[in-house]
């Protein structure tokens, strides 16, 4: 997914001489699972408020009570918009979000407050693309499927007719979005012998084309041509809904559709009709339009696999993600630029 770099604002000021900390401390509200050595990083000026959401969510409420009065928050996915800015007070200064894509916060209003918003690309490319084939190879190979039914105790007689799925070698992947997670798929896909299009706002350079092995097609021809189709582009307005009746419609009867991006780029309902219908072969979805909802009737379908939103889900990765979540909040409230701003 893409980090859109937009130009530096003016932020709030911050305490910048020592005088002006030792009255009034920095702090920080944690809203995320926090491992130890990544607290441990936290200079001890820095007065932390934690609370892992994980274990237990916060209303959006109490998450506003908890950000009142604080300098900077760390979040996992929560919804901040403007007026949860707002009533955290003039104080904020920093929103460092755990993940890569952003649209959670409502990134206008924090530029518009002085607010430095960041996130946390590159570090969890890899693991997510290994969860676009993962998704891939399990819908294709019918994975799940095949689990439940020897679960069920129904593996008694000859195995040759069972779970008969599709071949990977030789077939077309469409990539919609080609940022960085969307290149580590398409350098996967080439090592199980795919042959890979794809779809961008602008065509990725010649020279990276080349190396990945790829080619730009129209958006519709994408469709049109996959017979693995993944998602790999941010949510915002121009995505919403990317798949949808019509879309779905131009996709071959064999296809399968993976969504390994944001659960509204898809429309819901129109994917559990078409997969009801059999007019696409199945899907693998770790995102839903309404997380932790999922569309009425979408697990009854067969032809389906589900993940939680695990694209990024190893401990390397996600513990990297807060550590640089955390090194952006800090940086920005020691006075220094974060890392990876997203404004
Ligand atoms: C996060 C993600 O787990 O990076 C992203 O955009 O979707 C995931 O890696 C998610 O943001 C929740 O924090």
């Amino acid at each position: 997914m893409h980090c859109l770099n937009r130009p530096n604002q003016s932020y709030r000021p911050l305490p910048t001489s020592k005088k002006d900390q030792s009255h009034m401390h920095p702090s920080l509200f944690v809203y995320s699972w926090l491992p130890q050595t990544v607290r441990e990083a936290i200079p001890t000026d820095i007065s932390v408020d934690h609370h892992d959401s994980s274990v237990a969510a916060l209303t959006p409420e109490d998450f506003g009570r908890r950000l009142a009065g604080k300098h900077g928050v760390v979040v996992n996915g929560m919804a901040v918009g403007r007026q949860m800015m707002q009533a955290a007070g003039p104080s904020l200064r920093v929103i460092a979000n755990v993940g890569v894509g952003y649209d959670n916060i409502d990134v206008d209003a924090a530029s518009e407050l002085g607010i430095v918003v960041t996130n946390t690309p590159d570090i969890l490319s890899e693991a997510t693309a290994d969860m676009g084939i993962a998704l891939l190879l399990a819908s294709a190979r019918r994975i799940a499927e095949a689990d439940r039914f020897i679960r069920a105790g129904l593996y008694t007689k000859d195995k040759f007719r069972l779970f008969w799925g599709a071949e990977i070698s030789g077939r077309t992947i469409g990539i919609i979005g080609m940022g960085r997670i969307g290149q580590a798929l398409a350098r996967r896909a080439r090592g199980f012998n795919m042959k890979v299009v794809y779809n961008n706002r602008k065509p990725v350079t010649p020279g990276l084309e080349q190396s990945l092995e790829a080619k730009w097609l129209a958006l519709d021809d994408v469709f049109r041509v996959a017979d693995f189709l993944v998602l790999c582009v941010p949510l915002n307005a121009g995505t919403r809904h990317t798949v949808n009746a019509r879309t779905l419609a131009l996709m071959k009867p064999d296809a399968h559709l993976i969504n390994i991006a944001r659960g509204p780029v898809v429309d819901e309902l129109a994917l559990v009709d078409a997969l009801r219908k059999n007019t696409i072969a199945g899907a693998g979805l770790d995102v839903f339009e309404q997380e932790p909802k999922l569309a009425p009737g979408l697990v009854d379908l067969p032809n389906v696999v589900l993940t939680p939103h695990i694209g990024s889900g190893t401990l390397q990765t996600r513990t990297a993600m807060l550590a640089l979540a955390v090194r952006n909040v800090v940086s920005v409230l020691e006075g220094n630029t974060a890392s990876t701003p997203v404004n």
